[in-house]
């Protein structure tokens, strides 16, 4: 029988993201908090981001009473002791509905509180953090990171969030100008992802 996992999102591009990087269609059903009512949100105010995923796969787990996969990433800036980390969506306090219009204001501050660091001190890490959880525990955990460069301009128009200011060093070019497919292979995302589809399928074995 097919193990259902339910994907902490709503979101139907980081479904697809999760849900093809994971590439066990076999052995699991995937469904979204789009597929249950009446779920109350779990909120994000954990101190790292394996606080949140975990607080959002227990959470949704207990609701739904199903194993449930989540995720929580963001940029740390070390120039910024680690900011904006896990206030990553909101870094600028842009309430505004329109996610290019609060990504555009989150970088411009990034921009400012880092004008007069030089280039050698400009590195800054992407992470991600992932956990599954049944409704009586936690299964899996895994963290990826990608490290980089902040830059001083945007350069690129793929992507999302920070991208167009950071540069992966080993790609020589900033996240914003990788498509989707050669981002996952470098990205925080993909690396957590990694990590975690051979515990899983251990997991789904035995079940
Ligand atoms: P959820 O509804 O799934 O929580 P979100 O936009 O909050 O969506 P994340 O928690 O994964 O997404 O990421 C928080 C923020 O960190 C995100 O809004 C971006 O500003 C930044 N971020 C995370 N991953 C990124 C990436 O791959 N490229 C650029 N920015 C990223």
């Amino acid at each position: 029988m097919k193990q259902t996992i339910v994907i902490a999102t709503s979101n139907p591009g980081k479904f697809a993201e999760l849900s093809e990087m994971l590439d066990l269609e076999q052995s699991v059903q995937w469904k979204s908090l789009s597929d249950f009512d009446g779920l109350v949100e779990v909120e994000e105010d954990g101190h790292a981001f394996i606080e949140n995923a975990r607080k959002k796969a227990i959470g949704y787990a207990k609701q739904t009473g199903q194993w449930v996969i989540a995720d929580d990433s963001g940029l740390m800036i070390d120039a910024l002791d680690g900011d904006p980390g896990v206030h990553s969506a909101r870094f600028s306090g842009a309430k505004d509905a329109d996610r290019t219009l609060i990504d555009h204001k989150n970088i411009a501050k990034i921009l400012e509180l880092m004008k007069d660091v030089p280039t050698q001190k400009r590195t800054a890490r992407f992470v991600c953090a992932l956990c599954i959880a049944t409704p009586e525990r936690i299964l899996l955990e895994t963290q990826g990171s990608l490290s980089g460069v902040i830059i001083e301009n945007e350069l690129g128009t793929n992507g999302f969030g920070y991208d167009p200011i950071f540069w992966v060093t080993e790609k020589n070019k900033t996240a914003a100008q990788m498509t989707s497919q050669e981002k996952n292979t470098v990205s925080h995302r993909g690396n957590a992802l990694k990590k975690l589809k051979p515990l899983l399928r251990e997991i789904l074995k035995k079940s």
